[in-house]
């Protein structure tokens, strides 16, 4: 299908800069040289800048795991588009569902959160997935669906060109459970139809659509390898240098 799987590395709240840099060092020399996927490290804020320095000129990027609608303001602990971009990152997750179950993001935010990361050339990847509950009762399509439309509400097909999407089931987020290749097709393949009918198929076919939740070297194969999964964002596994490049040489 010709479209590059990315494999992102999600920090969430570990490693000081210190700690940032140790990985890097470590990670950059196992990576050095693979070009079939591209590679991203989201790290923590005060981590950023550590990390953007580090892989300069390398085959990693670097972004954050959050930012700010806003272009400004007062929102205290928040980071806006500008500061991303002016640390030299060019990635951001938006709507992780840590992100919505402990901070009340919803739909509407991520969405203002989508259009100011594009406005900014900056590759947002848009975190949706299914609570333990709602697949339990049958809503898995209906969920992603809703995600998906209140995410992409406004954007044109001419601006989604490098949008990312995460399918991220929460009850496989950090449990150790994981979906099986055929659950995620399944979910990667009602999301790409519905970007279809939001955006045309030609940006449908070529959105990455990236899986998450407990992918580790052990699994990340299986997921990998089927053609309807871009890529993977990662969390635990990925806090070791060794275990994370082994997850990107699938
Ligand atoms: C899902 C994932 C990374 P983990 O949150 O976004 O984390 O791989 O630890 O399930």
């Amino acid at each position: 299908m010709g479209r590059i799987a990315l494999i992102a590395a999600n920090w969430k709240m570990y490693k000081t800069p210190a700690e940032a840099k140790a990985f890097t060092d470590a990670f950059l020399p196992l990576v050095a040289g693979h070009t079939r996927d591209q590679i991203a490290l989201f790290p923590s804020v005060t981590s950023l800048a550590t990390v953007v320095e580090a892989v300069k000129g390398s085959n990693v990027a670097a972004g954050l795991q959050n930012m700010h609608f806003a272009e400004e303001g007062a929102y205290t602990g928040e980071t806006s588009a500008l500061m991303l971009k002016a640390v030299g990152a060019t990635h951001t997750l938006i709507g992780h569902s840590e992100r919505r179950q402990y901070f009340a993001e919803t739909d509407e935010i991520v969405n203002k959160k989508l259009h100011t990361a594009l406005r900014h050339g900056i590759v947002p990847v848009v975190c949706i997935g299914e609570v333990l509950a709602e697949r339990e009762a049958g809503l898995t399509a209906d969920v992603l669906k809703t995600q998906i439309t209140g995410a992409f509400a406004g954007i044109t097909a001419e601006a989604a060109t490098p949008i990312v999407i995460a399918y991220e089931p929460v009850w496989a987020i950090g449990t150790g459970k994981t979906a099986t290749p055929e659950m995620a097709v399944e979910a990667h393949k009602i999301i790409r139809a519905e970007v279809a009918k939001l955006l045309g198929s030609g940006i449908a076919v070529n959105v990455r659509i990236l899986y998450g939740g407990s992918v580790k070297p052990e699994n990340a194969s299986a997921l990998l390898n089927e053609e309807e999964i871009d890529g993977a964002l990662v969390g635990g596994a990925s806090l070791k240098p060794d275990s994370f490049a082994a997850i990107v040489k699938y």
